[in-house]
């Protein structure tokens, strides 16, 4: 039984450093944690069965070492690599700790600050290319404002705007493989945070000048902070061709940004999300980006990280039973999710408009009187979920 939810390289989990890493300082208490050596989160996660590891460049190289001091850090962060069979799928650049990102990197008011924030992301894409990773996120954690008339906000996404095309700009003159993802975040730490929602960041990408570089990576916690679904939200990337990479984590409902282990906090929400990923095709990472509380010491820190893995695999499992349950099946037919697939108007716009049946002999009523079976389907699902079925 136990062995089953096992994980192994082949199913791409991979973890932030600054996840296991979190030291537990937050606005009301210091830290509870000694830091983590970059080194021994690498040896631990493998030895838990993740892929890979993801890292911001402060994470790795701690803000202001000098060039030396970074190769070495750089050096021994390959031997262990190299060492564990571990990949980076993915870098991204820490904004928003420092003081001088207080109002931003790529939007902040100050000119230079912006400037120093470009070439700070552009130094770490290319370790992040020599690394191997092939997905750069972005989350603007900072860009954002407290008062209404700080922020011009359609000025501030012509400066979002231009950060991205001169990054799209230099990751295609250098010939990288490396794609950007986007990570919306309605607020924390900014009061409000710019492109707050997945829908939000996808109608930028649309107004880049190479739109195919960018795509979004959801996170859990962050749609659910604006009372969203989640699993919606990714549906809706899948959908554009935009799930780049996902953040997996656990919130229970709109308040501050919980980073619960994947599984805790919303489970029946984690539950459709997993469904979706493994069925619709998604073959990146399966990332999780959550804090281990500040309860807990470094047994507990491991214990998070083995909770999140062992979660999405027991929702897998759980997701291919209800999808393969004659049950179900039979019970999605009753829901006419069969027909759902049907194109409204295969005849065309002029077949639809001849079409009496359609309309002028449509009955209303009889159609307004067809109960849609929702509620037997979703109690299999839950049967599933709670492991009855
Ligand atoms: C904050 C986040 C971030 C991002 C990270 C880039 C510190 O709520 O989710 O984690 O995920 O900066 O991936
Ligand atoms: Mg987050
Ligand atoms: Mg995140």
């Amino acid at each position: 039984m136990t062995e089953r939810f096992t994980p192994t390289p082949e199913d791409k989990f991979s973890f932030g450093l600054w996840t296991v890493g979190w030291q537990g300082r937050d606005p009301f208490g210091d830290a509870t944690r000694l830091p983590l050596d970059p080194v021994e989160s690498v040896q631990r996660l493998a030895m838990l069965g993740a892929y890979g590891v993801t890292f911001h460049d402060d994470d790795l190289i701690p803000f202001g070492t000098s060039e030396s001091e970074r190769e070495s850090h750089i050096k021994r962060f390959r031997q262990v690599l190299d060492a564990t069979g571990l990949v980076v799928p993915m870098a991204t650049t820490n904004l928003f700790t420092h003081p001088v990102f207080k109002d931003g990197g790529f939007t902040a008011n100050d000119r230079d600050v912006r400037r120093y924030a470009l070439r700070k992301t552009i130094r770490n894409i290319d370790l992040a290319a020599e690394l191997g990773a092939r997905t750069y996120v972005a989350w603007g954690g900072r860009e954002g404002a407290e008062s209404g008339a700080a922020k011009d906000v359609r000025v501030a996404l012509d400066r979002m705007k231009e950060a991205f095309d001169l990054l799209g700009e230099y990751v295609t003159e250098q010939e990288y493989d490396l794609r950007f993802a986007i990570e919306p975040k309605p607020n924390e730490p900014r009061g409000d945070i710019l492109l707050p929602t997945v829908g939000h960041a996808l109608a930028f990408i649309e107004r880049l000048e190479r739109p195919e570089l960018y795509g979004v990576n959801p996170e859990v916690g962050h749609e659910q902070m604006a009372g969203l679904n989640v699993t919606h939200s990714v549906a809706q990337a899948l959908w554009a061709d935009k799930l780049f990479h996902i953040d997996l984590n656990g919130q229970s409902g709109i308040k501050y940004d919980q980073d619960l282990r994947f599984g805790a906090g919303d489970l029946r929400s984690a539950f459709w999300l997993v469904d979706l990923l493994e069925t619709a095709g998604y073959e990146g990472p399966r990332h999780f980006d959550f804090k281990p509380p500040r309860t807990e010491d470094f047994d507990g820190v491991w214990a998070s990280a083995a909770g999140c893995m062992r979660n999405y695999l027991i929702l897998k499992e759980r997701a291919a039973a209800f999808r393969a349950n004659p049950r179900v099946r039979e019970a999605l037919r009753a829901a006419r999710l069969d027909r759902l697939m049907l194109p409204t108007a295969a005849d065309g716009l002029s077949g639809l408009l001849a079409d009496r049946g359609a309309f002028e002999e449509f009955d209303v009523e009889e159609a307004a009187e067809r109960g849609m079976a929702f509620e037997a389907l979703d109690q299999l699902a839950m049967d599933h979920l709670l492991g009855v079925r």
